[in-house]
Parts: structure tokens; C-alpha cells; sequence
């Protein structure tokens, strides 16, 4: 990897070499493969130039990307990078109205399903797709939810996933010899930055599996993957799996790394994991708009239930709310500066603008250092936003859509922590006088399966008279929370 080259050239030089070597696998869960070669993955990225051209698409535009990992979607994003395009990654399980939000706000010139992205291959390679793009310039514009009920797309530059993902996987110690287990969907950070990017800047191997199973898993590491990266509700179902068939642990001990993130790791779930395969899991923290922000040592202790240490070019500070460091042991929230921050929010100056104070990037999230100086995550300053499977959740969206009832007059919704999830979500509402409530009850959940993805619909609806709130009539979400645990 070379460190001084510009950051476009970084990401899509390898895939220009002609190497014949395997770049990408796909395996499905019915155990079908297909690979593909560096050389291949010019070509095909090529194809995919050619029909986007087909459909006027123009360098600048945005392309919204709405399809299960597949190697065909490796070869669109890899166009995109070379073509100057901006990829924005549309989370698969979303319903219409979240995908039409997203192409709407985002400006895209086209959506690109499943069908359109394989049908590169009736296309003849185009010649011309290398646009040279400065450092600055945007390659991902990814959404992710916030205290606010619509998603806000996350501008990010090759600049940052350039300098964010190298620091990162340097650390790591990724090369060309390893091979990458990669069940993470390819619409987030994690999977996308980490284990795409990842394997584009190392000149690596990435197996994609596009549905996360344990026996997979173990799978990837009887054919030679040398790391999984994954969200801790991928480490509660490996666990439960290996609880079962104990000698699936030998092929994971062959493992150099593993890796976990996008939520809280429980430290019971790291020991247990060392148990079986004498490994432990290096957990670390980031978020879309900071890209990777903390990890523990890849050489040194890896602790239970901290995140480590900033990476290396990454700023952080943990400040109380006069923008003081408080002693250790005593939370604050977690400030970031660095080369990889985002460019900001897309279209929204002035949020993008009251994310910061004092040039310093306001990540929402509580945390303290120990006396060894690991940060620990405690967890979220508003109790409005959740994770469920790693996926982001804002509780404002869901209410919004359980006040379209015309019998809700009020609705609350919140996390409950749970040991598989992280959050298990429930809401609570208030329906008007004379309403009978089973029904309701049913119409609201018949109501979030149709328009919400299935990891945001609330797994409990409770019909309460009245939400509680304080003297100055404020929600109180932690009696609510109270009584629901
Ligand atoms: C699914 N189910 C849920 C649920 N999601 N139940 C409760 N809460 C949830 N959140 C239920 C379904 O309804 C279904 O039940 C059953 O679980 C299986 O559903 P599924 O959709 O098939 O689940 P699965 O595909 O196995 O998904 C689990 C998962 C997925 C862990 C693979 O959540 C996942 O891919 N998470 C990764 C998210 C991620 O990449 N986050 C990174 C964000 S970036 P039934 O009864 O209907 O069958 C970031 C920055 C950083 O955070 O630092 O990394
Ligand atoms: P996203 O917006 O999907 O990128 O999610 C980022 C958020 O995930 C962060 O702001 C944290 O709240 C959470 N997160 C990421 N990694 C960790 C971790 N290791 N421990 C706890 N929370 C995490």
C-alpha cells in the first residue's frame, strides 16, 4: 500500500493491476462459490461503467445501491470510485418508504437493484472510467439515523475512508496474505469501510457470505480465512453455536483475528469466546460520520468490555459539559478530530454544524477512560437512539410512524436491553377516549411490518392511559423503560 499516493488512486489501483490472483469469493448458504480475479474485477467494474453510461448517469452523480452482497455489487462500487461517482449504499432490508427517502434526499441519478447490477454482464467493458478525483472530493454518502425521525446521509471522502481505514487495518497488521471473513451487510461502515475497503487497500482476499450463519463462519476458517469482523449479536449466535458443537472451535483457533464493533461487546461474551477457541476478540468503537475512532492494541491486552485506544491520526477526548476532561473512572462524551471525519451531513449545514463544538466532532456517546487509559463505552446520551443487531435505530421515527394511527394520540418508544439484540424494542401508547385497544395493538404492528424494516418494528406495543412525565410535563423514557425490563 502505498501511503503517499492520492486516496482515489489507493482504493482502485490494485483492481487496475491486472494481478490474476482472487480478489473477491462469494459463497452462499447453499455452499455455491463464484470468485473473482483483480484482472476480472476491472473488467467487470468496466461492464458496470458501460451501463450506467446507458443510463446517462455523469460524473459527480450520486447512485444509490439497493442489493444483497454479491460480487456484482463489489464491481459496481469499485466503478463508482474509479468513475468519480458518489456510492450510496441503501440498507437491504429496508421498505419503500425508507429507499424512496433515501434516493430522494440523496439526489441520486439512479437505484441499482439486484437485476440492473447483473445485467453488467450483458455489457461490453467501457474504455474510458477513470476520472481523477481530489482528495476531498466525496465517494460515499452513507445514512444513518439520528435523534430526528429521517435518516441523514453521511458525506464521507476518499480522503477519510482512505486515511480512516488504512490507520485502522495498519494497526490491525491486514497484508495480502489475509483472507477476510465478510458476513457484515456492505451498506454500513463496518462491513462496507472496514471489509471492503479494507480488502481494496491491502490487496487482500474477501470471502462474502450475504447472509451471516455460525456454521458458515466456521466454515470460511476451514478454507483458510485468517479474520471475521462482526457485531456482537453475530457473537451471541457463534457462541450459542459453538455451545453446541464444541469442536467447530478448532477451525476458528487457526484465526489471527477477530474483531467486533458497531455495538457493546457484554465482556461475558468476549470470555466465553476465549473458552472455546483461546482467542480473544479486539473490540473497537466508530460511528459513520468519525469512521473507526478507538480500538484496543492488536499487539498488546485486549480488554473485556473497553474499546482500547484512539487510532493512530485519530483525536479523542472524553469532555463534561464545560468541555473539560473529567479523572478516570468519571463519563463523559466522546469528542473526535482527525483526518477521517465525514465532510458533514448531506444538505444540512446547520446540523452539520451543531454536531460540533469547538472543532471537535460531538459523538453523542458517553465513556470513560479506566486508570490504564482504555476507553470504556457506558452508552448513548439520548435514550432516542438504539441499536438492534448493530443496526442504528431512531426511536423518533418509529413513534412517527405509530402516531399515523388516527386512534395513537401518543406514542413512546424505547430500548430494552437485551443479551442477543443489544436493544430489543418496545413502544407504548396512548390511544384516544372510547378506542378499544386489541385491535389498535394489532394495527399498529400490521402498520410498522409494512413500512419499517424488520429490526426496527417494536417486538412489544403496550396500550398505557398515560405516558409518564415529570412536573414540567417531560417524557420520562426510564420509567417507561422501568416497567417494561
Ligand atoms: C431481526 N430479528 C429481530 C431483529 N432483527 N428481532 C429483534 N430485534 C432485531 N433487531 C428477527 C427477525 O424478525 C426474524 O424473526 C429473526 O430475527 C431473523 O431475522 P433476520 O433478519 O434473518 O436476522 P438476521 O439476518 O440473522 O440478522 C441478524 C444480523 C443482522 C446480526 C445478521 O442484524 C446484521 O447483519 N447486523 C449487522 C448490522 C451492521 O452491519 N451494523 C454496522 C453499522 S456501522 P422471525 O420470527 O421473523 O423469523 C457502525 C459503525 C461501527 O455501527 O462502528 O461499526
Ligand atoms: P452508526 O451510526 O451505525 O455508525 O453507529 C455508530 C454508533 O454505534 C456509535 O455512535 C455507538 O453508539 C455505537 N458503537 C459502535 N461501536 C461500539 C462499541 N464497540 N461499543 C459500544 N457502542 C458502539
Amino acid at each position: 500500500m502505498n501511503a503517499d499516493a492520492r486516496a482515489q488512486d489507493r482504493l482502485t489501483d490494485h483492481v487496475r493491476s491486472g494481478d490474476p490472483r482472487v480478489a473477491f469469493v462469494e459463497r452462499t448458504a447453499d455452499g455455491s462459490e463464484r470468485s473473482l480475479t483483480w484482472r476480472e474485477l476491472d473488467t467487470w467494474s468496466r461492464r458496470w461503467m458501460s451501463v450506467l453510461n446507458d443510463k446517462g448517469v455523469r460524473p459527480g452523480d450520486r447512485v444509490a445501491v439497493f442489493a444483497p452482497s454479491s460480487l456484482e455489487l463489489v464491481a459496481a462500487l469499485v466503478a463508482h470510485h474509479r468513475a468519480g461517482l458518489v456510492h450510496v449504499p441503501v440498507n437491504t432490508r429496508y421498505r419503500r418508504r425508507e429507499i424512496d427517502h433515501i434516493v430522494t434526499d440523496s439526489g441520486s441519478a439512479l437505484l441499482a437493484d439486484e437485476e440492473l447490477l447483473r445485467s453488467l454482464h450483458t455489457y461490453e467493458p467501457a474504455s474510458a472510467i477513470d476520472v481523477s478525483r481530489d482528495d476531498e472530493a466525496t465517494c460515499l454518502l452513507i445514512y444513518t439515523s439520528g435523534t430526528t425521525g429521517r435518516s441523514k446521509g453521511v458525506t464521507l471522502s476518499f480522503r477519510a475512508v482512505t486515511r480512516g481505514i488504512g490507520a485502522l487495518t495498519a494497526l490491525w497488521e491486514w497484508s495480502a496474505s489475509d483472507r477476510l471473513a465478510l458476513a457484515l451487510p456492505l451498506f454500513h461502515v463496518h462491513g462496507l469501510c472496514i471489509g471492503l475497503h479494507g480488502t481494496l487497500l491491502h490487496r487482500m482476499t474477501a470471502e462474502i457470505q450475504p447472509r451471516f450463519s455460525p456454521a458458515q463462519v466456521v466454515s470460511a476458517f476451514e478454507r483458510g480465512a485468517t479474520i471475521f469482523m462482526g457485531v456482537p449479536t453475530m457473537y451471541a449466535r457463534l457462541l450459542t453455536h459453538l455451545d453446541a458443537h464444541p469442536d467447530d472451535a478448532m477451525p476458528l483457533r487457526r484465526a489471527r483475528l477477530f474483531t467486533s464493533g458497531s455495538a457493546a461487546l457484554p465482556a461475558s461474551d468476549h470470555r466465553r469466546f476465549h473458552e472455546h477457541t483461546g482467542l480473544a476478540i479486539l473490540e473497537r468503537y466508530g460511528m459513520s460520520e468519525t469512521l473507526l475512532t478507538l480500538s484496543n492494541p492488536y499487539g498488546g491486552e485486549r480488554r473485556p468490555g473497553s474499546v482500547g485506544f484512539p487510532v493512530p491520526g485519530v483525536e479523542v477526548r472524553i469532555v463534561d459539559d464545560a468541555g473539560a476532561e473529567p479523572p478516570p473512572g468519571v463519563a463523559g462524551e466522546i469528542a473526535v478530530r482527525g483526518p477521517s471525519l465525514m465532510s458533514g451531513y448531506y444538505g444540512l449545514p446547520e446540523a452539520t454544524a451543531s454536531s460540533y463544538r469547538d472543532g471537535w466532532f460531538m459523538t453523542g456517546d458517553a465513556a470513560f477512560r479506566d486508570e490504564d487509559g482504555y476507553v470504556h463505552i457506558v452508552g448513548r446520551r439520548s435514550v432516542d437512539i438504539l441499536k438492534s443487531g448493530g443496526f442504528k435505530i431512531s426511536a423518533r421515527e418509529i413513534e412517527e410512524v405509530l402516531l399515523e394511527h388516527p386512534a395513537v394520540v401518543e406514542a413512546a418508544v424505547v430500548g430494552l436491553e437485551d443479551p442477543e439484540w443489544g436493544h430489543r424494542i418496545a413502544a407504548v401508547v396512548v390511544v384516544a377516549a372510547g378506542v378499544i385497544v386489541g385491535p389498535v395493538a394489532a394495527a399498529l404492528d400490521g402498520h410498522c411490518r409494512s413500512v419499517l424494516a424488520s429490526f426496527k418494528r417494536p417486538r412489544q406495543i403496550e396500550v398505557w392511559s398515560e405516558l409518564p412525565r415529570n412536573a414540567l410535563g417531560k417524557l420520562q423514557k426510564h420509567r417507561i423503560i422501568a416497567a417494561l425490563s
